[in-house]
Parts: structure tokens; C-alpha cells; sequence
């Protein structure tokens, strides 16, 4: 797999132009339906712990992801979203503390966090060493049934036109050390919680290697199947 990232990175187009569209974080969707890359709903024993549809869009200033999610009555679920680029090793950890971690070459380099309850986000990035994590400064939106981020290109420092795929993994977990990933988004069968039951607590980290990938140009955000068909068999 350390071969196989490059290898598609050259054979991709990365000029950027032709990009899909901007999305006004409101909590409101209004992500196309072609930006829809993982209909996820209905996989959790209990709804506030259950992403629904996740969309990707982007344009030429940054990313924009949009989940279904209602934590409803519950208290104390939080949200985790990896972002990893090709090249850009990262970190094998949960910056947050959870019993969620990171392994082979799929290391996110910046993980993004919300505490529903007090609505506090966290920015957290590589350092090489640890996480280098910084309160509030994301656009995120988690009071309405459907989620909305924005991840500009000027927060990821990151250019659009190196980077032509970035990979992305969505999950809903608790507030506690020994709380792991109850819904993922990508990893459907490593996740805590299936309609048969639910895992609340582990001792050790559920480990994730794989990731949707998004194709950062062309007409929408279209995962690639190809990259994911390949991931899928190294799992
Ligand atoms: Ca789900
Ligand atoms: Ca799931």
C-alpha cells in the first residue's frame, strides 16, 4: 500500500478547476445528491448513536462534510472526523482519548472533534510527536438532525492542487477512556454498536486502516471506488 498511494496520486488529474459547489454550514443540507458518499443510516442499536447519509462537497476554498446525525435526548456523545492526505503521515492515536486508533499507512494527519453537549470543538493536527489540538476555530454545526462542517484548504494547509484525494473517516463515540467508536462511517464492521446490540466499553483501541477517498476535483466529490475497492482488500 506505501506504493500504491503515489502511483494513483500521479495518474490523477490535479488542476483545479471545475469544482463542485460551497456549502453554507447552517445545519440545513444542501449537499447535492451526487455528493452523497455513504448511505449509513439505520446500522446502531440506538438512533442517537447513528450517522446517517454523509455527504462530501468541496470548492476551490476547502472540503465540506455533512452527516445525518440527533444525538435527541442523550448526553455525552461526541463526533471524531479523520482527515488524511496522501503523504502526510499522521498520527496513530486518539486525541481525545477514546479507545479509537490508527494503523498502516492510513494515519490521519488532522482529526477534528465535538462535545455535542457544550458544542466545544477541537482542531487537532500532527505535531510529529503528539496532537497539537486548538478549541473553536471550526465551522461546525451539530444542533440539527443534519451536521455540517467546512474544512478550508487555509485550515489544512494544504494545496488543492498537490493533493487530489483526500481521505476521510466519520464516527460517533462517548465522553470516557474506555468508549470507543459506536457508528463509523467507512469502517461498517469494526463498529461498537449494531442493530443486535452494543459494545460500551473496551479496554484496548478499535484500529482503523481504511477510509473513504475523495476525489478533490472533477464535477462532485465522488469517492473512488477503485482506491476504496483496493483498501477494502487489505482490511
Ligand atoms: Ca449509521
Ligand atoms: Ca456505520
Amino acid at each position: 500500500m506505501f506504493v500504491k498511494v503515489p502511483v494513483l496520486i500521479v495518474a490523477l488529474t490535479v488542476v483545479c478547476f471545475g469544482w463542485a459547489h460551497a456549502i453554507v454550514i447552517d445545519g440545513v443540507n444542501d449537499f447535492a445528491p451526487a455528493d452523497l458518499i455513504d448511505a449509513d443510516g439505520g446500522d446502531t442499536e440506538h438512533a442517537p448513536l447513528d450517522i446517517g447519509d454523509v455527504y462530501v462537497a468541496h470548492d476551490a476554498a476547502g472540503i465540506y462534510i455533512g452527516y445525518g446525525h440527533d444525538q435527541d435526548g442523550w448526553s455525552g456523545v461526541q463526533v471524531g472526523i479523520a482527515v488524511m492526505f496522501p503523504t502526510l503521515v499522521g498520527g496513530t492515536t486518539d486525541p481525545w482519548g477514546h479507545q479509537i486508533g490508527f494503523q498502516g499507512v492510513c494515519l490521519p494527519y488532522f482529526v477534528a472533534y465535538k462535545n455535542i453537549d457544550s458544542d466545544w470543538d477541537e482542531w487537532c493536527e500532527w505535531n510529529g510527536a503528539g496532537w497539537t489540538q486548538t478549541p473553536n476555530i471550526l465551522d461546525w454545526i451539530v444542533s440539527t438532525p443534519f451536521d455540517e462542517i467546512a474544512l478550508p484548504y487555509d485550515l489544512l494547509g494544504v494545496d488543492c492542487a498537490v493533493f487530489s484525494q483526500v481521505f476521510i473517516e466519520i464516527w460517533i463515540t462517548q465522553d470516557g477512556a474506555t468508549k470507543g467508536p459506536l457508528d463509523f462511517s467507512y469502517n461498517d464492521d469494526l463498529q461498537l454498536s449494531t442493530p443486535l446490540g452494543t459494545v460500551w466499553d473496551v479496554d484496548e483501541p478499535v484500529l482503523i486502516s481504511c477510509y473513504h477517498c475523495i476525489e478533490l476535483y472533477g464535477p462532485s466529490a465522488a469517492e473512488s471506488s477503485t482506491w476504496g475497492g483496493i483498501k477494502r482488500l487489505y482490511q
